[in-house]
């Protein structure tokens, strides 16, 4: 197959190990980061040098990092911005020392993804994340003590206030420039590393709580895409991210940027969408949720498509408890699944 197959590993502290995830079919590659590093700090070369070697003892290859985090206030333009910069440069080359060809990324202020609810029961007993527009309408984080799964527990409540507001402040257009001043200083060492530059949409695409959010729709990843027009600026494609948007018809999305060779990397899972906006995450199955997987597939198939690949989030299952999101046994289905439509598919 020409896709490369891969799995997210949190690293030693991961309850799925290497060894369980080297007995899924046709897996080849591992997504880690650096977690025990606060974002704005460089990464030891003992650290990734460890990741490169567990990986390897378990016949696995260590070449996708899910994340190199931006700092907050590279997003937000602080004088401090230029130095953090050079400091996500410096973990670029690091990287690529140690083998890795792909770096993962987000421009989301404050908050990663954001859910109501990350352990829904569905009929049959298993669980996963939601997000439920009724649970999240009238919350205020300026005024109310908020606590929603999936954000951030290091800032206290007022650091979160006080972000809230400068985001808010900045604005969109105050964004995109920030955005800007990074990737024109990052892409070119992307480049000379041979690395390509991935980043994740907005989850959701849309502003929560006034925080603008910019990696949203076809409009703006185009915009994103010609800040600097080369394969090193690409695109993590997340379907589930993108795709609880109903704006967003994702198939077309990955048509036509598999075809410019903008997506380094495709993260594959499927969303159940509802007339108001709200979602929850299924299993990757195209009949479970709204979004058409085989149809994906198929598109990223029929184009040579020879980027990484990976489960995004699974459900819990089978009595496994763990990171919500990141169990072995649902995204190893996931796994199975997507490489079965990629074998049938390259087969025509
Ligand atoms: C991931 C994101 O678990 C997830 O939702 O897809 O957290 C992703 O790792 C980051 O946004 C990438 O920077
Ligand atoms: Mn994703």
């Amino acid at each position: 197959m020409n896709m490369k197959m891969s799995f997210r590993w949190y690293g030693e502290d991961d309850p799925v190990s290497l060894k369980y995830i080297s007995q899924i079919p046709g897996m080849r590659s591992v997504v880690s980061a650096v977690y025990d590093v606060a974002p704005g700090k460089v990464w030891s070369e003992e650290s990734l040098e460890r990741i490169k070697m567990s990986c390897e003892n378990n016949g696995l290859i260590f070449d996708v990092i899910e994340s190199i985090p931006v700092h907050e206030d590279i997003k937000l333009g602080k004088e401090t911005a230029d130095r953090l910069i050079d400091v996500y440069c410096e973990n670029i080359r690091r990287c690529a020392k140690y083998g890795v060809k792909c770096v993962t990324y987000n421009f989301m202020p404050v908050f990663d993804w954001t859910r109501t609810q990350l352990d829904k029961e569905a009929n049959d007993g298993s669980t996963s994340l939601v997000m439920y527009m009724e649970q999240l309408k009238g919350l205020n984080p300026l005024t109310d003590d908020i606590d929603l799964p999936g954000w951030d527990a290091s800032y206290s409540k007022e650091e979160i206030r006080g972000l809230i507001s400068a985001y808010s402040a900045l604005g969109e257009e105050g964004l995109w420039k920030n955005l800007e001043k990074f990737l024109k200083k990052v892409i070119p060492v992307a480049e000379e590393c041979d690395v390509r530059m991935a980043i994740h949409p907005d989850d959701p695409p849309y502003p929560i709580f006034s925080i603008p959010r910019i990696i949203t729709c076809e409009k703006n990843l185009d915009r994103m895409l010609s800040i600097v027009d080369s394969p090193a600026n690409s695109l993590c494609l997340c379907t589930g991210s993108l795709g609880c948007a109903s704006f967003n018809d994702i198939p077309r999305l990955v048509e036509k940027y598999v075809k410019k060779d903008r997506i380094a990397f495709m993260h594959i899972r499927n969303v159940k969408n509802f007339e108001d906006g709200s979602f929850e995450e299924t299993a990757h199955l195209s009949s479970c949720g709204s979004l058409d997987v085989a149809e994906i597939v198929k598109i990223l198939a029929q184009n040579g498509y020879d980027g990484y690949v990976r489960p995004d989030h699974g459900r819990m299952i089978w009595g496994e408890s763990g990171k919500p999101g990141y169990g072995l046994y649902d995204r190893a289905l996931g796994a199975a699944y997507i490489n079965g439509l990629f074998e049938a598919y390259e087969k025509g």
